[in-house]
């Protein structure tokens, strides 16, 4: 069984909703509830994979691994198809997500109440400007990956739930209100918002 080290709600949720999508059974370990996980992930984040007693990191890499190994939909086999998912599964994990964490960043770091203002106005803008090009994408499908939900619409939906914690507004275009509510939607999401929230219990 597949050992998955998470944060509740963060991007590891992603990880999750694809494990439960593969079929594949998985133990959750909350990463805060660990003496010295920097032994397990040195750069102190999560997702953290196990599968027989070797570690994985990296969201993206954690989820062509999985992809690769176990038969699914979520991202296509060969082909400019299989390009264009790994183009859209690196475009969540390396754009948007860097691009929310700013917002945790100033909430952490910067104190001054106009400059944390500012600073939010600048990230969330950038945030927007992520989410139209999304949004133009889903012009002519309804999922960043064709007719059907893909890895990258699920690592989307886990981060568009970050925003509402912060004082920001955060844009997003109705086509992509419709992907992230479908995805949201899934029995996989909604198991592994349960299974997050039975671990913190
Ligand atoms: N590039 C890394 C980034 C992962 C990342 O930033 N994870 C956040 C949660 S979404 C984290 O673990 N932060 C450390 C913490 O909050 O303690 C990856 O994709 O795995």
């Amino acid at each position: 069984m597949y050992k998955l080290y998470f944060l509740p709600g963060a991007c590891s949720l992603a990880t999750q909703v694809v494990l439960h999508e593969l079929g594949q059974p998985v133990q959750l370990i909350n990463k805060q509830q660990v003496a010295d996980f920097n032994q397990i992930n040195p750069v102190g984040t999560v997702p953290v994979l196990v599968d027989n007693g070797q570690a994985y990191r990296e969201g993206a890499a954690i989820m062509l691994y999985l992809l690769d190994k176990h038969p699914n939909t979520l991202l296509p086999n060969s082909g400019q198809a299989r390009l264009q998912g790994i183009q859209n599964i690196l475009f969540a994990n390396a754009t948007m997500h860097p691009a929310y964490s700013r917002l945790f960043f100033i909430a952490q770091n910067i104190s001054a109440n106009t400059a944390q203002a500012e600073a939010y106005q600048r990230a969330s803008q950038a945030i927007n400007q992520l989410w139209q090009v999304v949004e133009e994408q889903l012009a002519q499908q309804p999922f960043l990956g064709g007719a059907q939900p893909s890895a990258a619409d699920i690592m989307l939906t886990v981060y568009s739930r970050w925003g509402g914690a912060f004082p920001v507004t955060i844009n997003i275009g109705p086509r992509t209100q419709q992907m992230l509510d479908h995805v949201l939607a899934m029995p996989s999401f909604q198991r592994a918002l349960a299974a997050e929230q039975a671990q913190a219990a």
